[in-house]
């Protein structure tokens, strides 16, 4: 979540602050100093744009998310209301008073859910190292992917425009820096639909004008304590004697002082992946029948084994996952042995799983999944056949890998998968999400 809407003068305006690598190109060059990229992503007036995606006649809407009801309180407001000084978290009531000819609109908690499914799978597509925080807002570790995705930048604005690909039109706001905190700041600093890369040299100077308020854990009784000790900025606290600051704050004080100086090395928590790995997509048209299903599987095999791979992950078990055009939820899985990082195995097993579901019926979403993930160089239990046909689907695999990161996603694709999307009448070109 967002962590502090107020603002202070844009830092820009301050002496010693540098501009950032997004206008200043050259900073980038200095590419060496990027020991740890860290990436935050928070989407804009997320349930609010989320209602006026869905709803064309709410776009440009002053809009309040909540129950209207004397005693409840704003989820969010659209960015049309905020001028009004609406927001999260106010009683709905005084809200309403701010900015009366707001539309109110009731939250839809099952539908956010399933945007924050999209955007998050979106993020591990750039990285295996995902650690989402809420619903819209994650960490992602992009640390030595500077090869293979390009730079930050170029990073940033791609996760930017993924997003809205796969949401059909949502705004994220991205920051990216050599830190959690520091990206954290970065990614609220020009929302909505920011972007600022704040290269580890200029942390610092990005940081020194900012108020007291955007110190991460601090509170209100910790700014009131920084306050009365005359430090208004992030960088009086960093050009504080570190040891008057413990005595006065106590553990606060060593805290503060670090973050002060972009200190944190918190690490990017990716126990989402740890768990499963898989894609599924929401379908325009619900579709029924094992011909029409496979296409979508065969998608999603190919990845999901893509990111196990990137992780330098096995799967020991694949999950296959419909949702009936009534909203019911289906899984059925099967363990893999051996553990594999394979497409065309995921594909096969998952197929397999089909027999186990009635087919007759229409759905309205596809998905597959990769569970009980091994890490690749551990030993594999009971291996005894089947090992070089193995190999040369992994080799196969990893060769699409590295001409797809080399070309686009869309660049290749197995011969088994076009044959598929001919067979079933799909178009044989590029998909609108591949
Ligand atoms: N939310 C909530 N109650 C709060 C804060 C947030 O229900 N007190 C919900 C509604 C928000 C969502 O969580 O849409 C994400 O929270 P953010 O803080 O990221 O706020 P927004 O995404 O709405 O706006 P911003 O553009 O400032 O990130
Ligand atoms: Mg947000």
């Amino acid at each position: 979540m967002a962590q502090d809407r107020r603002r202070t003068s844009d830092p820009d305006a301050h002496p010693d602050y540098r501009a950032p690598a997004d206008r200043a190109p050259g900073i980038r060059a200095a590419g060496a100093c990027w020991t740890r990229t860290i990436l935050h992503a928070d989407m804009d007036a997320f349930y609010a744009s989320v209602e006026q995606l869905d709803n064309p006649q709410l776009r440009g809407q002053p809009l309040l998310i909540g129950v209207d009801h004397p005693r409840s309180v704003v989820s969010t407001a659209s960015y049309e209301a905020r001028p009004f000084g609406v927001g999260s978290a106010m009683p709905m009531v005084e809200a309403k008073r701010r900015c009366p000819q707001a539309i109110i609109v009731p939250p839809r908690m099952q539908r956010y859910a399933e945007v924050s499914e999209q955007i998050m799978t979106v993020f591990a597509d750039f990285s295996p190292r995902v650690e989402p925080l809420s619903l819209d807002e994650a960490f992602v570790d992009l640390t030595g992917s500077e090869r293979l995705l390009g730079p930050p930048d170029v990073v940033a604005r791609n996760v930017k425009a993924a997003v809205k690909a796969a949401t059909g039109g949502l705004n994220v706001s991205v920051g990216v820096s050599g830190c959690k905190f520091v990206a954290k700041v970065a990614s609220d600093f020009r929302k909505p639909d920011g972007l600022l890369v704040v290269p580890p040299d200029a942390m610092l100077a990005f940081l020194a004008p900012l108020p007291i308020s955007r110190l991460w854990g601090v509170g209100k009784h910790g700014e009131e304590l920084l306050r009365n000790m005359d430090l208004r900025t992030i960088g009086d606290v960093a050009s504080a004697d570190p040891l008057w600051l413990k005595q006065r704050l106590g553990s606060l004080g060593p805290h503060v002082y670090a973050l002060a100086h972009a200190d944190d090395q918190r690490p990017v928590v990716a126990d989402r992946e740890a768990q499963s790995i898989s894609s599924e997509e929401t379908l325009d048209v619900d579709v029924s029948g094992r011909a029409a299903i496979e296409p979508y599987l065969l998608r999603a095999a190919d990845r999901v084994a893509r990111r196990l791979r990137r992780a330098g992950l096995r799967a020991g078990g694949v999950r296959l996952k419909l949702k009936t055009h009534k909203f019911q939820n289906l899984g059925r899985q099967v363990a893999l042995l051996p553990p594999t990082t394979s497409s065309s195995a995921l594909y096969d097993e998952a197929c397999k799983l089909l027999a186990h579901v009635d087919l007759t019926q229409r759905y309205r979403l596809i998905g597959l999944g990769a569970y009980d993930l091994q890490r690749e160089g551990a030993p594999i239990q009971g291996l005894l056949f089947g090992e070089p046909e193995r190999k040369k689907n992994d080799k196969l695999d990893r060769a699409l890998d590295s001409l797809r990161e080399r070309f686009g996603k869309g660049a290749v694709q197995r011969g088994s998968d076009m044959g598929a999307r001919e067979r079933f009448g799909l178009p044989t070109g590029k998909l609108p999400d591949d």
